[in-house]
């Protein structure tokens, strides 16, 4: 993908609900330039303090995101997935929705808990895995789940949880209640036969479901290119019936302009949408690989200059006027304050109990199990 052909798709508004056809359609639909200019498409709008909100959330997750690598390196946390260059897609997505409809993200959203309201020490106990985790310490650092927050847990098997996105939103449907649930995935989840089995299910039975195709273009090393034959993800959507509508996954204002797009159509039963967040992810795949080994520098510095958190600030300064480089700075300092404490903090509280173990797994443990359990509170001391 050249410069050129990204910075060129702006489409006119009416063009995001027109059903394109292949080979013609499916330009990248994108609303905020990465010098955080309006294109032609318009400004969305947005009330001021839910920019403000949205914006602190963004700037949050990146706080968060590179204290954990840091963390992580110096053994302090477990494995852990980064979302740096991802942020737009994740918060705007949880943007476009509505208080009743569930979330079922991948292990790369810490920014859609973050938009959701999940508090810096509840995220922190989770990347500590620590007796207050809520998750009972189970599970990488990186799959976030909290009922309260309509935050389903993902499961290691790539893509498995979209189907059940979409299950979700089949019995949200015959039960009439209100609401809509939307999935987010990679690229790679895209080959994955759970994401087909979801979309096909979707489509034939109008399920309230988005799906939203965080396309950072790789999976590990491979790239896009190698996954898929199609000239794009937003393109599969027509062969499963149903509206695929691809944006700049940088641009806040695009990605949540598609979501609530979708989110308005599911709620009104006329079934699913298939969001393609175009975008990249500026750190390695996890802590456990090395980026310089698939990716270049060019590219990777290429698209730092489209960051998503500098595009939005440049706007909130420049067009809105609500925010200024002094006020900038002192959130920067307070967020980076409040994930200091929250770390201090959660650090301290001791690893769950061994009892927990198996909580909520058995109605009634079986004894091996719980002679294996007796014998390791022997052994272990935590
Ligand atoms: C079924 C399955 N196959 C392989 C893996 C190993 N794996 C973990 S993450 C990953 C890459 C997924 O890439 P993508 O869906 O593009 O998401 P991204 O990590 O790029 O955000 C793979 C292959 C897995 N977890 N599950």
């Amino acid at each position: 993908m050249e410069a050129r052909e990204y910075l060129e798709f702006a489409l006119p508004q009416d063009k995001l609900i027109e059903r394109s056809t292949p080979k013609s359609g499916h330009l990248l639909y994108q609303i905020l330039t990465p010098e955080g200019e309006i294109t032609s498409v318009g400004d969305p709008k947005i009330p001021s303090e839910d920019l403000l909100v949205a914006y602190r959330s963004i700037v949050l997750t990146r706080v968060i995101d590179e204290k954990m690598i840091a963390l992580q390196r110096q053994g302090r946390i477990g494995t852990y997935v980064s979302c740096s260059g991802q942020e737009a897609s994740q918060v705007g997505s949880v943007m476009g929705l509505s208080k009743n409809d569930w979330i079922f993200p991948m292990y790369r959203d810490l920014g859609m808990a973050v938009q959701a309201g999940v508090p810096v020490t509840t995220l922190m106990n989770r990347m500590f895995a620590n007796g207050k985790d809520e998750l009972l310490g189970r599970d990488l650092p990186n799959l976030l789940g909290w009922r309260k927050y309509k935050i389903v847990s993902f499961a290691a098997p790539i893509a498995a949880h979209v189907p059940l996105a979409t299950g979700f939103a089949m019995a949200a449907k015959i039960k009439k209640d209100n609401l809509v649930t939307l999935s987010t995935f990679g690229d790679g989840a895209t080959s994955s036969a759970e994401f087909h089995v979801a979309m096909n299910f979707a489509g034939v039975y109008k399920a309230p479901t988005i799906f939203v195709c965080e396309n950072n273009q790789y999976a590990i090393s491979v790239p896009v290119r190698m996954q898929t034959a199609s000239e794009n993800i937003a393109i599969k959507a027509e062969a499963y019936g149903f509206e695929g509508i691809r944006v700049d996954g940088n641009d806040l204002f695009a990605v949540y302009t598609a979501v609530r797009h979708a989110a308005e159509k599911a709620r009104k039963g006329e079934g699913p949408t298939l969001v393609e967040c175009y975008t990249y992810r500026l750190s390695a795949h996890s802590t456990a690989d090395d980026w310089k080994k698939y990716r270049s520098a060019e590219e990777v510095e290429l698209w730092r200059k489209r960051d998503p958190i500098q595009r939005l600030k440049l706007y909130l300064v420049r067009n809105r006027k609500i925010l200024t480089e002094e006020s900038d700075a002192k959130l920067r300092m307070e967020l980076e304050s409040t994930v200091n404490s929250a770390i201090m903090e959660s650090e301290k509280v001791p690893p769950p109990d061994l009892d927990t173990m198996f909580e909520g797994v058995y109605t009634e443990m079986p004894w091996h199990l719980k002679e294996q359990l007796e014998d390791l509170k022997k052994d272990v001391k935590l």
